[in-house]
């Protein structure tokens, strides 16, 4: 019996494990809506990026909305290092920045420090 329940705990503490490396990592690709000729997409900043990559339609106006519900520094700049831009994502609650759509490319951004990574693909 307690052989039993030994082993039970380690399956289930190797599920967690598992979880933990794999699960939380799982990338999150999301499609921007069009509306009026315009995609406002939102991504959420909570530990994270989410969706972490954005899809956008070449030749739509961009602009993607960075909420903020994160409270940690970490997350408190957001840095688009191809476009020269670094904002303070905790002055508003949300914060707007618009994405050239002109060529089909991708930006990659950033937390101030680096550590969490997102990106936005730009395509037909
Ligand atoms: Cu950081």
């Amino acid at each position: 019996m307690t052989q039993l329940i030994t082993v039970s705990i380690a399956v289930l503490l190797i599920g967690f494990i598992l979880w933990w490396f794999f699960g939380q990592h799982q990338e999150r690709v999301a499609d921007a809506q069009i509306k009026n000729d315009e995609q406002a997409p939102t991504v959420i900043v909570d530990g994270g990026y989410s969706p972490s990559t954005l899809i956008l339609k070449k030749g739509v106006p961009a602009k993607v909305n960075f909420k903020m519900n994160d409270s940690t520094a970490c997350l408190s700049h957001v840095v688009f290092e191809k476009l020269g831009i670094d904002k303070d994502l905790t002055k508003q609650k949300m914060t707007q920045i618009e994405i050239p759509t002109d060529q089909a490319t991708e930006f990659d951004y950033a937390c101030g420090m680096n550590m969490f990574h997102g990106k936005i693909i730009v395509k037909d």
